[in-house]
């Protein structure tokens, strides 16, 4: 080995020894982050609160939504400048290419829960690296169930992780999460697909918030999710948490989500998301 070789050598560790520092660092952080925003939503909940709406009448969002984006924005300038933040909200970048790091985040999923019922939604943070989903997590406020996960590290619940999914799953035994609109007339899929499904599979349920039904997923609550159209902030940080028990996530048509514009949405094991996406063939 020459004097280069090695110079070489010993700059690429140092620089892995770096990247691992930074990964945990950067998971810590945001784990942090994400409860501190927790407990300021939880604070901020029972005092007065803007409500507006959004693309349609039914579209809310509140003053907690947009103020605890902007938290994730501040923190996320102020400690790793060079990080993008791609939330609903707006308050982030405006985000063309998945190069670099990404934070991508829903600040609350299920604002329409949280708005009537004051339970049943999620902070949801998604860590990806030049396209690639790193870190996982969401975080159901109410009853303050920490779903975390790192890209070959497993996931976990409140530090107990979570087993595989079944491969062999028959979909007479399932309980499916489906979002309503897959049920009425719409463009994007024959709904008297989804009719027939439900009628085949054990029960349904739906939940309202996209990001709490992929951790059900991952925890095996519920054996699959199918929604109408999603945003990236809705499944950004689910995708990784099912990737880690083995779950797959793609359209409703079997193809890959681009993480930059919205598309339907399946997430389910091995052997169930087969038999699914036939359904929609
Ligand atoms: P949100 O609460 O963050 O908007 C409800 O079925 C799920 O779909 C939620 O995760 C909700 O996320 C998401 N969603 C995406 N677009 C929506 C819309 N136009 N109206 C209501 N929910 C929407
Ligand atoms: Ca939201």
């Amino acid at each position: 080995m020459n004097l280069s070789t090695i110079f070489d050598s010993i700059i690429t560790r140092a620089h892995n020894f770096g990247g691992i520092i930074m990964d945990k660092d950067i998971f810590e952080n945001a784990k942090k982050w994400v409860l501190k925003a927790g407990k300021r939503i939880k604070e901020g909940m029972y005092q007065p609160m803007e409500i507006d709406t959004k693309s349609d009448p039914n579209d809310l969002v509140t003053s907690l939504d947009k103020d605890t984006e902007k938290y994730f924005n501040q923190k996320i300038k102020e400690t790793y400048p060079h990080h993008k933040l791609f939330g609903e909200e707006g308050f982030g970048d405006e985000i063309k290419s998945l190069k670099g790091t990404i934070w991508i985040v829903d600040p609350i999923d299920g604002t329409t829960n949280f708005v009537h019922q004051g339970r049943n939604f999620c902070i949801s943070v998604g860590i990806y690296k030049n396209g690639i989903g790193e870190i996982g997590i969401i975080y159901d406020v109410i009853l303050e169930q920490l779903y975390v996960a790192k890209r070959n590290k497993g996931a976990y619940k409140n530090g107990k992780r979570l087993k595989k999914l079944r491969e062999d799953l028959p979909k007479e035994e399932a309980i499916l999460g489906i979002n309503h609109f897959l049920l009425c007339q719409n463009r994007l899929v024959d709904y008297r697909a989804t009719q027939d499904l439900v009628r085949k599979v054990r029960g349904v349920r739906s939940y309202g918030s996209a990001a709490l039904q992929f951790a059900y997923v991952a925890e095996g609550v519920l054996d699959g999710y199918l929604a109408l159209r999603l945003s990236p902030w809705d499944v950004a940080a689910g995708m990784i948490l099912v990737n880690e028990v083995g779950g797959k996530t793609t359209n409703l048509f079997g193809e890959s989500l681009d993480m930059l514009s919205k598309d339907s949405l399946l997430t389910s094991n091995g052997n169930i998301h087969v038999e699914l996406i036939r359904q929609y063939e």
